[in-house]
């Protein structure tokens, strides 16, 4: 379906547009289109900003990143759909690993999601090959690789479901989540949660690895101030007081 620019909703509808053909493609999974749903419902309740604690949360996240000995960056279906070229642009600039890891895992559907990666210009994307398991995860999701995610110090996990985004934490990984529900078990247990649209997220954080590349003790102040759970309590704040202003 073509979408008119003139629509006042033109970008959400051309990213729902852009999702559903990703659907039929195999790329994204059926319940992605719910996940979506669920994402957009919660971004209008933020006012479809970035909000200044996503903010500290992208630059704490940037901080963590660049300080990581392994850093990886794991992308499923949503992730590959809708913002394939950030995703590259932030692991060149880190630099950090690509491996893709999906919660609705099969064989086909990794191939098209790492093929999608190295379509839009990925260099490396692990996951053909996984030969290592997390431990505590009931799902396919616990296949990943001993180079990328089971190795990895910092994990970026962008969309993630509660499983995963705990098992990683009790395998003793920093995990950062970009999750726009800040009241979902990926935004309770990870180290950095990032209450934000992920194709708003990710440009933010690109900027912020210019800012922090050379400032070692600028990302160590950053890292050792932050709490993530003060910073999600004024995050359902600024929720509130937004709903309270909206007209
Ligand atoms: O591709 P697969 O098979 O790995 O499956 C991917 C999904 C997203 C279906 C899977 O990881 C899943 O079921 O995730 P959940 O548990 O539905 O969690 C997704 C979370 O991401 C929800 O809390 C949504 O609010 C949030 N979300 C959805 N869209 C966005 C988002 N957060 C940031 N930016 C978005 N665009």
């Amino acid at each position: 379906m073509e979408v008119s620019r003139d629509h006042p909703r033109y970008r959400s509808l051309a990213t729902r547009e852009r999702l559903a053909q990703l659907n039929r493609a195999g790329i994204v999974s059926t319940t992605g289109l719910i996940a979506h749903g669920r994402g957009e419902a919660f971004d209008y309740l933020l006012g479809e900003r970035t909000t200044p604690d996503a903010l500290l949360a992208e630059r704490v996240a940037v901080a963590y990143l660049l300080e990581a000995r392994n850093p990886v960056i794991s992308v499923n279906g949503n992730v590959a759909a809708l913002c394939p070229e950030e995703v590259i642009a932030l692991s060149e600039a880190i630099p950090a690993k690509i491996e893709v890891n999906l919660f609705h895992r099969t064989e086909g559907r990794m191939e098209k999601v790492i093929r999608h990666m190295e379509e839009a210009g990925a260099k490396k994307v692990l996951g053909r090959n996984p030969d290592a398991e997390l431990d505590g995860i009931a799902s396919d999701r616990a296949h990943c690789t001993q180079e990328g995610i089971f190795s990895a110090d910092v994990v970026l996990v962008p969309l993630e479901d509660g499983d995963r985004a705990e098992a990683l934490v009790r395998a003793g990984k920093i995990v950062i989540a970009i999750d726009l529900n800040p009241l979902s078990r990926t935004a309770r247990a990870a180290t950095v949660s990032i209450v934000d649209e992920v194709t708003r997220a990710l440009p933010n954080m690109i900027g912020f690895v210019r800012d922090l590349r050379e400032d070692i003790s600028r990302r160590r102040r950053l890292i050792s101030s932050y709490d993530n759970r003060a910073n999600l309590r004024k995050t359902i704040k600024s929720i509130c007081s937004y709903l309270q202003t909206a007209e």
